[in-house]
């Protein structure tokens, strides 16, 4: 296992769109693995795998408690199949936003098909934080980041903060 260095915005790297993974073998395995590290590492609640600039379609999730054991989840050629008119609104952020939070609204449920671990085809119904993390990282593999629902102003604002961050570093 080996800890990847998280990919931060103005990267343009976040604005690919990821490509179907065709077979789940062990360099997938290996991936997902990286994945987990780097997310548990940093930490945070789940990573998209664009995050660590490789562009194929499949995140990785934790959403248990602190004081729960460990539930890694990992999801492979995602797609979502229904999803609630009910929406709900979280705080969130993002390990390619470090120390930014907004408000953002989305569907309270959907549910989501996608291919484990083991290549098969599973389908499971969510809500809750569980719900809102699984569009955040279904975005990501869009090119999509939980700053484009906000207004310009505010997206503007933080964008302007990290390219002057990024130049400073010499990221950029
Ligand atoms: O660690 C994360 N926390 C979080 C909080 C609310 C909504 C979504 C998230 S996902 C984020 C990790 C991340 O950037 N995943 O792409
Ligand atoms: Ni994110």
């Amino acid at each position: 296992m080996t800890k990847r260095d998280i990919i931060i915005i103005p990267d343009p790297v976040l604005r690919e769109v990821c490509k179907p993974i065709v077979t789940v073998d062990a360099d997938i395995r290996a991936l997902a693995d990286d994945m987990l590290e780097t997310m548990y590492a940093a930490p945070g609640i789940g990573l998209a795998a664009s995050q660590i600039g490789v562009l194929q379609r499949m995140f990785v999730l934790d959403v248990a408690k602190e004081d729960a054991p460990k539930d890694p989840m990992v999801f492979i050629n995602p797609e979502i199949t229904w999803e609630s008119e009910e929406l709900s609104v979280y705080q969130e952020g993002c390990l390619s936003i470090p120390e930014y939070y907004e408000d953002v609204e989305r569907p309270a449920m959907v549910r989501v098909k996608y291919q484990d671990i083991d290549g098969q085809q599973q389908e499971i119904e969510a809500g809750g934080l569980l719900a809102t993390c699984i569009q955040h990282e279904l975005d990501h593999l869009n090119g999509k980041l939980f700053i484009d629902y906000l207004s310009k102003l505010k997206r503007d604002r933080v964008m302007k903060k990290f390219s002057k961050l990024a130049k400073q570093t010499g990221k950029l």
